[in-house]
């Protein structure tokens, strides 16, 4: 049975929520303009006023915001409220220059909330749950989010954090956790770990997966349900628009619903920032509807997807993205050719192993040099150097057949390569160094 937590609107008549959107637009861009000098400085530089957006064919004439922007503003410089409505910051785990700072009213918290409980009922999830978080607390939106929507469900909340993985398994075992919520790759961490610790997929009580903050691709997806016996979802979201919960799967798990009462999507070619038609793959941006202390209007994601309006077994009406193909700012250029670091992992995984892997990248000679440091997994650990060295190019076949480009696969110990309690850092690009 497909479990709803606003049905009503979850499976509104597109024409409706059309309606829906056509309106918050109109009133959100008039209140950016009257509330946002910087973005209005931005509406005057493209000589466009708020009566000039009549409808959301009219959206294609308001300028990008991008991260540039939150940077080139920050802290304040986005804020549409005065602080003391403001009841809540969180961050982005940016590794460079000024982290970027989204600010909430309790109106907006409320909103991102009944988001993520939309995403816990659409896994299954209900107030009979105990929901294990094991994303990050703090400035990161993951925790924040997820606990805000188990609330609304009414689940018994576990707010593990994340770290301390022991810890994460005496919860869940004696908690008898049902959901958990954490990044897919400490998912697949904790799977390897109480494997470890000699539990198998039938004495692990959870049920549900919600996975999400990082592109994962669905041969982790199988492996993570096999090893904790469950249903794994994906969901989506960005602090800059709220976090968590942007979009999110259902029973259906084919793309993830983009809440679109309350969040206007387009696809542009990240190039030209030309619309792209609903199909096409491109860069994804969104247009919040409703929020009153950060009302981000066409923020440009750098995510790389595709979007269906094909109907949905599960009754929703909202429009699905695709899992991302990767951010056109992740995409690596080695060589000339474009190369997505899934591209790598899928390769891997179709052969067998976890993704727990290292792409290094450098430059010898004005020649890109591109290294994949791989894990054996624990029942291919052999002291065979000739059966090593077959493993080793087989998989280097294997990407050079998906990329067209060599690269130089070294093979390590099982456990080698550190893993990560958040999103997981797989590339390192020496050559920006
Ligand atoms: O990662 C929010 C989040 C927390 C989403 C927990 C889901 C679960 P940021 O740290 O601002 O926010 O990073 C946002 O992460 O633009 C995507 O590139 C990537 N991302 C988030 N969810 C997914 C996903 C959170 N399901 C950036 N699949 C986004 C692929 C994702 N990439």
């Amino acid at each position: 049975m497909e479990r709803y937590f606003q049905e009503e609107i979850e499976c509104a008549p597109i024409e409706k929520i059309k309606e829906l959107q056509h309106e918050k637009l109109l009133r959100q861009v008039r209140y950016v303009w009257d509330n946002v000098p910087y973005y209005r400085s931005k509406m005057e530089e493209k000589g466009v006023r708020p009566e000039d957006v009549k409808s959301a064919e009219d959206l294609c004439k308001l300028p990008f915001l991008s991260k540039a922007d939150l940077r080139a503003a920050y802290p304040y410089g986005l804020l549409a409220v005065p602080l003391k409505d403001c009841v809540r910051i969180h961050s982005t785990s940016g590794t460079t220059g000024k982290r970027v700072i989204a600010f909430y009213t309790q109106e907006d918290i409320d909103m991102w909330n009944e988001c993520c409980a939309r995403a816990i009922m659409a896994a299954g999830g209900t107030n009979e749950d105990v929901c294990h978080i094991a994303y990050g607390y703090g400035l990161f939106t993951g925790g924040a989010g997820l606990d805000g929507g188990s609330h609304k469900v009414g689940c018994l909340t576990v707010p593990c954090s994340s770290g301390n993985t022991e810890r994460q398994v005496m919860f869940i075992m004696d908690l008898k956790a049902t959901i958990l919520g954490c990044t897919p790759s400490y998912a697949a961490y904790l799977g390897e770990s109480m494997k470890e610790m000699g539990y198998g997929p039938e004495d692990i009580p959870l049920k549900i997966g919600i996975f999400g903050a990082e592109a994962w691709s669905e041969e982790m997806r199988h492996d993570i349900e096999q090893t904790l016996g469950i249903k794994a979802y994906d969901i989506y979201g960005l602090t800059e628009i709220s976090g968590p919960g942007v979009a999110y799967e259902c029973s259906a798990q084919q793309g993830m619903h983009i809440n679109e009462d309350h969040f206007l999507v387009e696809v542009i070619d990240p190039d030209t920032g030309e619309v792209l038609p609903e199909g096409s793959q491109g860069e994804l941006v969104f247009t919040s509807l409703d929020k009153k202390a950060f009302p981000l209007l066409r923020y440009r994601t750098r995510d790389i997807c595709v979007l269906t309006r094909e109907k949905c077994s599960c009754g929703r009406t909202h429009v699905r993205m695709m899992k991302p193909k990767g951010r056109s700012d992740d995409m690596l250029i080695i060589r000339g050719v474009n190369v997505f670091p899934s591209q790598i992992e899928t390769v891997l995984l179709n052969h067998g192993y976890a993704a727990n892997y290292q792409i290094i990248i450098g430059r010898v000679n004005n020649t890109d040099t591109l290294d994949v440091k791989v894990e054996l997994m624990p029942q291919m650990f052999t002291d065979s150097v000739s059966e090593i060295d077959e493993r080793r190019r087989e998989l280097e076949n294997g990407i050079k057949n998906i990329l067209g480009i060599k690269a130089k696969v070294s093979l390590v110990a099982p456990k080698s390569i550190a893993r990560s309690e958040g999103k997981a850092v797989r590339v390192i690009d020496n050559r920006k160094i």
